[in-house]
């Protein structure tokens, strides 16, 4: 047997150490208690200097996980591989996307979870090659597996979230609506953005600043002439309850003078190759260096750079490339023109041609350029970058948030990464990379969520509209509806694509975006209080259906979510649907949102329903026993203090909800220091009795304004004055 130390962290949680692993730091719990010496749940075998993970599928088991990935929410019958890659388009046969999740619930007649502590790509095959075996190759024999034992899902994902610590925590203002595009050639450009949203009366709190605005793709430099007066005009901006979110590359442009590269590479802050020079490969600035995020000193001088930026106003940054990408290495091209020069004046066969333009083609992200770059994590520890490939981004963002606690370690920054790897949601959220303007996409962005969240990934989202290829309004219009429940609500589109902007498009459809937008601004308090709550117990802000209710129906359904405690979602994921099937897994309070604040709802019964849902509408189902609390719209999420609540009640024999609140910017929540407003129905003698009451600091509202909705139909007002 490989396992040279066993550990136990509880007794449902157990730690398997074969050799002797890198310590990616995914993992933050300690402990001293021995473990058993073999897990229960899957057998080991060493293999041809591989771990090999096996067991038996039956045929009622289901697949939960694997993060950020392709497929549906019960992975089964699927092959994945943990390799963060810079690949824009996600088709579904893809095995790996931008980040690196390899943990996994097994859950039928036994239930069990899986996490391996590895920073290299490994090979997942979940029921493909033989329907009934799940095999993991591991190819090495320095690994930590942990096997999760507690036989209920929830209870598991709450174990593995323990040991990996507290998700990143945003400002609140995060939860605003964002938009994105590469990019807004400059300033005059932001402010016409800025002016269609203001103008038609949509709120938005972010805009962001894709590449173009810095000079020659220079990381922390500025464009002068596309954004003249910076410092004042982000402030100007900030009057208009607007945030300007800049994009930090990992590749430093390689260019004497420029201050970053200089000092990187003065004190030995950047990847070197095999003879101990300097690695090079081009990405946006052409040719570049790498900072060596594995390296402590690196981090330290990396986050401090950010402050160029923090210094002149900006409060929110995100991390691109840090796969890191690489479009080429001088030694890659040159091969690629030897292998194309070689074919010239030659009759070459048509296998030979394919080589020859696969030689172009696969010149980007090449595993022989991965191959040929070394980190130091430690003075004289020499590591392949292949070997860690996987903690890169995580690093890197690493680096930024240890930097913001060094610039202002009582405000929080806004901060998501592309690339990432278990332990990368302590510092910061992600963003789920280059999507397509695609349907398939937007049930993709659905599906990819509870993963995520299970990996402490609370702060995510998709790309809304999508990425790539150009959108038609009516799949901005559905993306929105969608985006409107998850934490990271960004639209975002691709140079040389349509506008993707909610004013872009039709008057109608506009019209559409700001009710469902506004809606969002709504029900903030209540993400932010499910958000604050899920950092807390572990749990994820969006479980399939099968992690709640254990009906066989329950079990199986691919196209809703809940959200939180008390919603659930579903979505119109098709172009001309007017509607869609739905199954309430118990009586549920259905409002079918057309405007923000017309809250008329109907209760529908357990079962399975066909619903109506024009372009116009979408749904938000209340649970029973459960409540939504909504707030004023604003147009940004400070923009000023709401003074009315309306609370949607779903009565079962009663209903409560705790709503948390706090200051939204300090990091007081780390010690403790939150809000709390205890929302209830009750029924005493055959009366409704509505109580609101703070127990914990102070809340903006004054007035609760209670709409309850029985099981037999009728609905009562009541109001709270707090
Ligand atoms: O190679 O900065 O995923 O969001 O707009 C493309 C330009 C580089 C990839 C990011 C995308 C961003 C784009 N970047």
């Amino acid at each position: 047997m490989p396992f040279s130390n066993t550990l136990s962290y509880t007794d449902s949680v157990h730690c398997f150490r074969s050799g002797q692993p890198f310590n990616t730091e995914a993992v933050v719990a300690t402990t001293d208690r021995t473990g058993p010496g073999q897990p229960v749940s899957f057998s080991v075998e060493e293999r041809d200097n591989a771990l090999i993970l096996s067991r038996e599928l039956k045929p009622a088991d289901q697949v939960f996980g694997m993060g950020q990935s392709m497929g549906g929410l019960n992975k089964r019958g699927r092959r994945f591989s943990t390799w963060c890659s810079d690949d824009p388009s996600h088709t579904p046969e893809k095995e790996s996307l931008y980040g690196s999740h390899p943990f996994l619930i097994v859950d039928g007649e036994d239930t069990f979870g899986l996490f391996i502590d590895y920073p290299g790509e490994m090979f997942f095959d979940i029921g493909y090659t033989q329907p009934d075996l799940l095999e993991i190759r591991i190819p090495s024999l320095d690994v930590d597996l942990y096997e999760f034992t507690a036989n209920d899902k929830k209870a598991i994902v709450r174990d593995f979230r323990k040991l990996i610590g507290k998700p990143y925590v945003p400002p609140r203002w995060g939860f605003g609506y964002q938009q994105c595009r590469w990019s807004y050639p400059d300033a005059q450009r932001i402010d016409e953005i800025v002016a269609g949203f203001r103008d038609n009366d949509i709120p938005c709190d972010t805009v962001y600043m894709d590449i173009d605005y810095m000079v020659d793709f220079k990381d922390f430099s500025i464009d002068e002439h596309k954004f003249p007066r910076f410092e004042s005009w982000v402030q100007d901006k900030r009057a208009q309850g607007i945030r300007l979110i800049p994009i930090i590359d990992a590749g430093v442009r390689i260019e004497e003078g420029y201050d970053v590269y200089e000092e990187g590479l003065e004190k030995g802050y950047f990847c070197k190759d095999e003879q101990g020079e300097l690695f090079r490969a081009a990405v946006w600035p052409g040719l570049c260096a790498f900072p060596d995020f594995l390296k402590p000193e690196t981090r330290q001088w990396w986050g401090h750079q950010y402050k160029t930026l923090t210094d002149l106003g900006i409060e929110g940054f995100w991390n691109d490339m840090n796969e890191p990408a690489l479009f080429y290495s001088p030694a890659g091209l040159s091969k690629a023109i030897d292998t194309v020069s070689a074919a010239r004046d030659k009759n070459i066969g048509i296998y030979e041609f394919f080589g020859l333009k696969d030689s172009i083609l696969n010149m980007a992200n090449s595993r022989e350029d991965y191959r040929s770059f070394y980190h130091e994590p430690e003075p004289g520890v020499r590591v392949n970058h292949e070997q860690v490939h996987n903690l890169y981004g995580t690093n890197m963002t690493r680096a930024a948030y240890e930097g913001f606690e060094q610039i202002d370690p009582d405000k929080r920054f806004l901060m998501f990464s592309r690339a990432s790897s278990v332990g990368a949601h302590r510092y910061g959220g992600i963003w789920f990379g280059d999507n397509h303007s695609w349907w398939e996409h937007l049930k993709l962005n659905m599906q990819i969520l509870p993963g995520a969240n299970f990996c402490g990934f609370l702060y995510s989202g998709s790309d809304i509209g999508g990425f790539g290829a150009n959108a038609s309004a009516e799949l901005v219009v559905r993306w929105t509806q969608l985006g409107v429940f998850s934490p990271l609500m960004r639209n975002h589109a691709a140079m040389g694509t349509r506008d993707q902007e909610p004013f872009a498009f039709d008057s109608h459809s506009m019209s559409i975006m700001r009710e469902h937008i506004k809606l969002r601004y709504r029900m903030i308090p209540y993400l932010y209080s499910e958000y604050m709550k899920a950092v807390d117990t572990g749990d994820a802000l969006f479980y399939p259906l099968a992690f709640e209710y254990d009906d066989d129906r329950s079990r199986k359904v691919e196209d809703q979510l809940l959200v939180g405690s008390s919603l659930m979602n579903a979505p119109v994921y098709e172009q001309n649907a007017r509607g869609r099937y739905v199954f309430l897994p118990e009586d549920m309070l259905l409002w079918k949102v057309r405007h923000h604040d017309a809250t008329d709802a109907q209760i529908l019964k357990k079962g399975d329903h066909f619903l109506e849902l024009p372009l116009e509408e979408m749904p938000v189902f209340i649970r029973k026993g459960c409540m939504l609390p909504l707030t004023e719209a604003t147009s940004w999420v400070d923009e000023r203090q709401p003074e009315i609540l309306e609370v949607l009640v779903n009565l079962d024999q009663g209903a409560c909800y705790e709503l948390i609140y706090d200051d939204g910017i300090s990091q007081d929540w780390q010690k403790g220091i939150y809000d709390s407003l205890l929302l209830a129905v009750n029924r005493v003698d055959g009366e409704l009795i509505a109580t609101a009451e703070v127990t914990r600091g102070q809340v903006p509202w004054s007035t609760i304004n209670f709409k309850i909705y029985q099981q037999n139909g009728s609905v009562v007002e009541k109001s709270v004055l707090l």
